[in-house]
Parts: C-alpha cells; sequence; structure tokens
C-alpha cells in the first residue's frame, strides 16, 4: 500500500545528488519468492554540491545486511528507503537484500512472467530491486552476475565469464538505474548480425520463448534496418559487441530500451503472416526503431530529472517518424500520426488531464508517459526542424552529441544547442514546453488589387492551473492553389510570433485559394470560415497530400455536424467527392484507404462540446452508420471493382506496398458488406491466409452482426495463441452495437480465457470498451460502473495499467448531466477505494477535480 497523501514532487526542487559512482556491481542469486540481490556501489561525494545527505531508494526490499568500507552499518530504513551516516570521503556501499519476483503482478521492479525472470525499471522500479539513488542523474558503469539454473542469463553490455549456473555481464556505458535490466530463463535466440559503419561487429539476437522463434525474423531486420539509418541519417553508431531483444508476455508498455537488452511486449515483437496485421508489422517495426534510437537518444544522453522526459521521449518518437517515413509513405505516416495526435493528445489538451510538454510537478512519473509527452513532444521537435531549417536541424543534433554524450541533459540543454547552431534566440519557442494546450489560430482574408493577405489570431484556451498563455511561436507552411487548381505560390513557411498577425502575398491574378497548415506544420487547431465547396476544390487539388487529406475530413466531419445538428441528410458532395477520389487511380492505395477513414465518435463528441454544444454519444453512432450507409450507396459500383482491383497476388509481404493495397480492398471490403449483407467477407474470412485479411473479414461480419459463426470459427483456431486471441476479444466488443458493448464485455471479462494480470488482454477486454465510445457511454451507465469494478480490481495488483486506463473517464465533463452524475459517482467509488495506489489517486483525482 501506497502512503494515503503522496508527496508531489516538484521541477524547480530539483537538486543533485551529494555523490557519484564511479561502480556497481551486482550479483543476483535468483528464486521466484527469495531472490537475493548483493550490491557493492563505489561513492564519493559529488564535488557540484555541499549536500552530504546519504539516501537511497529502496521499496519492498528486506534488507538482509549493510556495510560501509566492510564495517556493518544499521541504517535508517522507511518505507520509500534508507538513510544512513557515511564518510565523507569515498567509500564502498555494500548490501543484501530480498525480494519476491513472483509476487510482483506491478510488473515493475524484477518480476516473473511465464516463467522468466524480467525486469522493468523505467521510470522508477530498480528501487525495488535494491538500495541505490534511483534518479537519472546518477550515471554508473554496472558489473552484473547473475546466478540461476534458467538455460539464458541477460544482463546489460558485454558478456563476460559464463558457467554452469552463472553468467557475467559487464557494461562499460555509464548508466543511470531506469536503463538496468536482467533476464533469465529458457529462451531460444534468433540471431544475427550487424557490421557497423566502422567495421565493428555486434552480434543481434531476438529472446523468444520456445515455439515463437519462427515469428521473430521481422524484428530482426527492422532492427538491422534501424541501426543502417541511424548511422546514414544521424550518423550514430552502435557501441556495444552485442545487443539483445527479448519478447516477454507480461508488460506494462510496449517495449523498454535498457542499454543493450531491449525487453519488449511480446505484441511488439512477434510476428508471421498468419497471426499479425500489416499494422502490427508497421508497429514492431517502429517500436523496435524507436527503442534502438533511445540508444543515442535517451541512453548515451539521459534526462537530468523525469521532468525532462520528453527530451529522450519527443526527440525518439520524432525520429521513428523520420525512419518509418523514409521506409514507408511520408504522406501516409504523417497523416496517420496527426490522426493520433488530435484523438490521443489534443483531447488530453482540452481536458482535466492537460499538462506541458515539459510537466513543472507529479505525484506519480508513470501517469506522465502521456500522449502530450510523447507525441506533441515529438511535434514539437518537427517544428525546431521546419524553423530552422533540415541542414542547421542535422548541425545541431550533431553539437548535441558531441557536447552531451555522457550527460544527464535538460530541455534547456537542448534547445541552446539550437541557439549555438543557428543564433536565434528561442526563448519564446520555449513556451511550447511549458505551456499546456493546443492554440487555436484563427485565419481570415482579404483580396484586393492582386494582393492576398492571410490574418492569424493565435489563442490558448487555459488549462489547469495555467490561465494565461502568451502566443508562441507557430511555423505555419502554407500555399496557394489558383481558381483552376494550379499551385501558384508553394509551399512557405510564415513563421507567426505575435498574438494576431497578417502575411501578404502580391503578384496573383485571382483571388487563390489557401492550403493552411501543410503538412500539419504545428500542433495548432485552424479555425477559418470556409465552405464546403472550398473543401471539395483543395481535397481535388490541393498538391500537400496532408492537407488533401485534411479537406477529405473536414468535409466529412462538417456533414455530420450538420446531421447531429439539423438531422441534414449524408453530405452529396462529400459522398461525390470522396467516391472520385478513391476511384482515381494515380492516387496510392494506402492514402485513398486513409481517406476513407471517417471522423471518430469521439472526435465528433470533442468537436461539439468545443462548440459549446453537448455531444449525445448514441446519436453520434447513428449518424455514423447513416454515412456509412449512404456511402456504400454512392459506392455501390466502385466498391466492388475496388474490392477486385487491389487484390494482393504475390507471397506475403508487410511492406508498404502490399500493405496498402490490402488496407485498401480491406476498405472496400467494409462498403461491399453494406451492400451484400456479407458475402463477400465469408468467403474472405474462409480463405484468408494471412490475419490481415482474416481480421478486417471477422470485422465486417461483425459489424454486420452476422459474425457469430466467424467469431467461434476464430476462437477454435487460435485459442492457443495468446497474441490472436488478444484480438479476438478486441474486434467482438469494438464492433459490438452501443446497447449490446457493456454486457458483452462483462460477458468476456468471465471468460476462461480472461485475466487482468496479463496488460494486454486487460487492455483488449476494457480498452476496447472504451475504444467503443456510444457502447461505453451508453445512458444506463453499465460501461462506467463495469470500468470501474475492473481498474478497483486492477489497481492493488497493477496500478500502473490502472491509472493509464481510468484516463478513458477524462471527457466526462463533455457530457449531459445525468452522464457526469453517473460517471462522477464512479470516480468517487473509485477514489474512496482503501489503499487506492498513488497512480490511481493522482488520475481519477485530477480528473475529479475539474
Ligand atoms: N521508455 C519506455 C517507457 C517507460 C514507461 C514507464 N512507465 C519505452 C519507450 O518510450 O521507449
Ligand atoms: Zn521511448
Amino acid at each position: 500500500m501506497r502512503d494515503a497523501a503522496p508527496q508531489t514532487i516538484h521541477l524547480t526542487d530539483y537538486s543533485p545528488f551529494g555523490y557519484r559512482i564511479d561502480k556497481v556491481a551486482l550479483t543476483f542469486r535468483l528464486a521466484p519468492h527469495a531472490t537475493r540481490v548483493i550490491s557493492h556501489i563505489e561513492f564519493r561525494p559529488n564535488p557540484d554540491t555541499a549536500d552530504r545527505r546519504f539516501f537511497l531508494h529502496g521499496e519492498g526490499l528486506r534488507l538482509i545486511s549493510a556495510m560501509i568500507d566492510g564495517q556493518p552499518v544499521t541504517p535508517e530504513i522507511t518505507p520509500e528507503g534508507l538513510t544512513c551516516t557515511v564518510p565523507d570521503a569515498p567509500f564502498v556501499w555494500q548490501a543484501e537484500v530480498e525480494i519476491d519476483p513472483a509476487a510482483n503482478t506491478a510488473l515493475e521492479g524484477l518480476y516473473m512472467s511465464s516463467g522468466m525472470y524480467c525486469t522493468q525499471c523505467e521510470a522508477e522500479g530498480f528501487r525495488k530491486i535494491t538500495y541505490y539513488p534511483d534518479r537519472p542523474d546518477v550515471m554508473a558503469p554496472f558489473d552484473v552476475r547473475i546466478e540461476g539454473d534458467a538455460k539464458v542469463l541477460l544482463s546489460n553490455g558485454n558478456p563476460g565469464a559464463t558457467g554452469p549456473g552463472f553468467a557475467e555481464w559487464h557494461d562499460p556505458w555509464p548508466k543511470p538505474a531506469y536503463l538496468f535490466a536482467l533476464v533469465a530463463g529458457d529462451l531460444v535466440a534468433h540471431p544475427g548480425e550487424f557490421t557497423t559503419r566502422s567495421g565493428r561487429k555486434v552480434a543481434l539476437n531476438i529472446w523468444v520463448r520456445p515455439g515463437d522463434e519462427g515469428k521473430c525474423a521481422f524484428a530482426l531486420e527492422s532492427l538491422k534496418k534501424a541501426m543502417a539509418w541511424d548511422e546514414q541519417v544521424y550518423g550514430r553508431e552502435y557501441d556495444l559487441d552485442i545487443f539483445n531483444i527479448v519478447a516477454v508476455d507480461d508488460f506494462n508498455m510496449g517495449a523498454m530500451e535498457n542499454k543493450g537488452l531491449n525487453i519488449f511486449n511480446s505484441a511488439a515483437v512477434l510476428a508471421s503472416p498468419e497471426t499479425a496485421t500489416d499494422a502490427n508489422f508497421e508497429r514492431i517495426e517502429s517500436i523496435i526503431a524507436h527503442e534502438y534510437f533511445h540508444n543515442w537518444t535517451g541512453n548515451r544522453i539521459t534526462c537530468r530529472d523525469w521532468f525532462q522526459l520528453c527530451l529522450k521521449e519527443g526527440l525518439t518518437v520524432f525520429r521513428d517518424a523520420q525512419f518509418t517515413a523514409d521506409m514507408r509513405s511520408a504522406a501516409v505516416k504523417r497523416i496517420a500520426d496527426v490522426i493520433t495526435l488530435r484523438a490521443r493528445q489534443f483531447r488530453e489538451d482540452a481536458g482535466p488531464l492537460a499538462h506541458p510538454v515539459r510537466p513543472a510537478s507529479f505525484v506519480e512519473i508513470n501517469n506522465f508517459y502521456t500522449a502530450t509527452v510523447y507525441e506533441k513532444g515529438a511535434e514539437l521537435i518537427g517544428m525546431l526542424k521546419t524553423l530552422v531549417g533540415d541542414e542547421d536541424y542535422y548541425r545541431a543534433l550533431d553539437l548535441y552529441f558531441t557536447r552531451h554524450d555522457g550527460d544527464a541533459a535538460t530541455v534547456e540543454d537542448w534547445l541552446k544547442v539550437f541557439e549555438d547552431t543557428t543564433g536565434r534566440d528561442l526563448s519564446q519557442f520555449k513556451r511550447w514546453y511549458t505551456d499546456a494546450g493546443t492554440p487555436r489560430l484563427t485565419v481570415t482574408e482579404d483580396w484586393k488589387d492582386g494582393r492576398y493577405t492571410l490574418h492569424f489570431e493565435q489563442k490558448t484556451p487555459p488549462t489547469p492551473g495555467q490561465d494565461e498563455k502568451p502566443p508562441r511561436v507557430i511555423p505555419i507552411a502554407v500555399g496557394l492553389l489558383g481558381p483552376n487548381g494550379d499551385e501558384v505560390v508553394e509551399t512557405t513557411v510564415l513563421e507567426m510570433t505575435e498574438a494576431r498577425q497578417s502575411f501578404t502575398f502580391d503578384g496573383l491574378g485571382a483571388r487563390p485559394v489557401p492550403s493552411i497548415l501543410r503538412g500539419f506544420s504545428a500542433p495548432v487547431i485552424v479555425e477559418r470560415e470556409t465552405d464546403d465547396a472550398e473543401r471539395a476544390f483543395l481535397l481535388a487539388h490541393d498538391t500537400d497530400p496532408f492537407n488533401r487529406w485534411e479537406a477529405g475530413r473536414a468535409l466529412a466531419r462538417s456533414g455530420l455536424l450538420a446531421t447531429l445538428r439539423k438531422g441534414a441528410a449524408p453530405d452529396q458532395r462529400y459522398l461525390d467527392a470522396i467516391t472520385r477520389l478513391t476511384g482515381d487511380e494515380t492516387l496510392d492505395p494506402a492514402f485513398r484507404a486513409l481517406a476513407l477513414g471517417l471522423p471518430g465518435e469521439d472526435e465528433l463528441a470533442h468537436a461539439l462540446h468545443e462548440a459549446g454544444e453537448t455531444p449525445d454519444p448514441q446519436a453520434i453512432w447513428e449518424a455514423l452508420e447513416g454515412l456509412r450507409d449512404a456511402r456504400a450507396e454512392a459506392m455501390k459500383t466502385l466498391a466492388p471493382t475496388l474490392f477486385a482491383r487491389h487484390q494482393v497476388t504475390a507471397s506475403y509481404s508487410p511492406d508498404a506496398e502490399q500493405s496498402g493495397s490490402r488496407a485498401l480492398a480491406n476498405a472496400a471490403l467494409a462498403i461491399l458488406t453494406r451492400l451484400d449483407g456479407g458475402a463477400a467477407a465469408a468467403d474472405q474470412f474462409a480463405s484468408a491466409d494471412n490475419m490481415t485479411l482474416q481480421l478486417s473479414a471477422l470485422s465486417c461480419l461483425l459489424r454486420a452482426g452476422t459474425g457469430d459463426e466467424a467469431a467461434q470459427a476464430f476462437y477454435d483456431q487460435w485459442r492457443g495463441d495468446r497474441l490472436v486471441l488478444d484480438k479476438w476479444f478486441t474486434l467482438q466488443i469494438v464492433n459490438a452495437r452501443p446497447d449490446e458493448a457493456a454486457a458483452l464485455t462483462e460477458a468476456l471479462t468471465v471468460h476462461p480465457d480472461f485475466t487482468m494480470k496479463n496488460p494486454n488482454r486487460f487492455r483488449a477486454a476494457l480498452g476496447a470498451l472504451a475504444a467503443n465510445p456510444a457502447g461505453f457511454h451508453h445512458a444506463s451507465g453499465k460501461g462506467y460502473a463495469l470500468l470501474a469494478d475492473w481498474l478497483i480490481r486492477l489497481d492493488p495488483l497493477n496500478p500502473q495499467t490502472a491509472a493509464r486506463m481510468c484516463t478513458t473517464f477524462e471527457t466526462w465533463r463533455r457530457y449531459d448531466k445525468g452522464r457526469q452524475n453517473l460517471i462522477a459517482a464512479q470516480l468517487d467509488r473509485i477514489l474512496a477505494t482503501p489503499g487506492l495506489s498513488r497512480d490511481m489517486t493522482e488520475i481519477a483525482g485530477r480528473i475529479r477535480a475539474v
């Protein structure tokens, strides 16, 4: 149990630790319920501070013995750690503790998953392994000896001596404790090799449970591509003799970048055509790259404190997005990223959990691995790159790597390398890091005597604890199109720094149509009076693929809002435009598949709320269904043609080209299912030889209400495969009708294959309910009560995953009084739970407080 009134940590309270560490040596004697950890740590006073308090973090440890310079000591122990009197000179701390990995259900620290030992130390898990200054600014080289009877014993760095029942590892690169890792189990390797550009041969291994060896090839290839890409684009080479990746079934997130020993959720590594979809393959490629890229942006240069988390996460997300853009289609990647940013980060920024990219305080740092820190953090890097230009961006990065290699750095250090490289003053840009909230960019225009002027006004609404928002620097990429669709002004970046600012374009023959915020050059909301004719024009002619997609999305959204507000029939202009665009065989199929996506239920609810209206989740669901039906009617000739034309006949590859074709064919199948009652989907389900086809067919059938038999067949076929079974749970729930979703979820949570101990399975059921907004927000309140029940049950076992899932409630203030009361009652019930974790107390409390 955590303490009753959790403490708030403030950025302004930072002070360096009083000691530095020259060396750490750890011995692990593994036993499921009684693992012994013996530490030998060489401390010396830190010359940068006079503070000589000696506090070591430690939680849930049984201290067996402690010595300083070989003499037994009796430290003072609290639930958070220990203090001890120490010499005012270099000294050696030695301790032995006992821990219980088999009882560790929080999946933080050393725990067991399917019989193997593994660790997760970021952010503050190392303190559950041994007493240590568990803070990222304390860096040290680690030697590790593992004693245990598992076949494979792994830790960070390069391998040392091994023998029966033991293995030693040496990591020469000083690292903070959060990058420590240990794995022990009867694993098998899918091996490979990479030679760096300076000729270092690196052994690569993907370690999995026996039986999964056949699902590693793609991850290994992705790793090699990432290693080569980081050399080519950022000049960064790998720095150890070995790089190990381990797949673990029970894991709280996607993966973890421990030095030389990445640990992955098995869902983010294992893939075969039969068991993984194209989207899974793409996600694996990008997560493998993300964790690998952390070797430089995160590990070699780490964070001074957890407030600087965006320094490694924002930058690494930006780098992995660049990688995916290079490996696949840049336009498709950008559109997909903006869809996610708006769905997750804009939502967060508009609600009670809004916080700056660099938060100023936190209670539980695990609650700050958010869309704001990650995705908006990445947008800030993209804006900097746009503002300084590519050449200066890479020069600044070179300086960052040389100046800060081996450092625990800050956002100030990061901005300073850009200032020193370019001579720019970035103090105004820094507001993006310190101020929460999504700026609204209002655009008006003038046209007079061949002179076209764009007037911009920026305003950021208040967020919790931040009422005033001074103007920010906003890079606005703009292009202008002539009346017949030609581009008359190519993409130009306007740099807005004031609250109000105008930009003029001269010498135009006719009033242009503006294409504003091309490539989504800043994470803002553009507000501009426009009409559907102009949107349809941009959808047909814009040369910027992002804005072309955006025009289609806006057209769909405005029609849907008209249906919701006035009961208007589905918008014919949208139907015509989307049919034309989707049938245009000169366009990339992946782009067309994305263009066929409709604004989500949550996006529409958000739009109504922003406009001061109260969204009705059921009405939103019906409006979308109505539009889908109308679109099927409008595409009744095109859909079967598209479906047939984009079938892939070559043998399966998850590459961009084949994935794009399958995405379009599957989007056509969803349309077709509304016309043929599911005949084509049933055929595809029966004949599919890969998961992308099988799953999309099942999804169509479930959505049509004719999927029960297929769902049973799918279960019978895949009941032995944990990852595929997760899909089975999710698909049924996300496709359930609003009035059935909560009951179905409840039924599935008592299915013998459901377990809350596995975060993937928990998310597959309860996360899927959250992803079905009309079901979750059903007026009965059943969805709210079910989620709250499960969060209360999960919290004592795994507070991190429980708290993350609790954010589903963050939009509660959007809805009508009835729903608000129902949700408030559930939040109160959660908050009144005795022994509620620090994680949940913070999240549920912040949500309830608004
Ligand atoms: N750095 C880890 C996330 C750790 C989350 C701790 N709650 C994975 C990543 O972003 O690469
Ligand atoms: Zn990361």
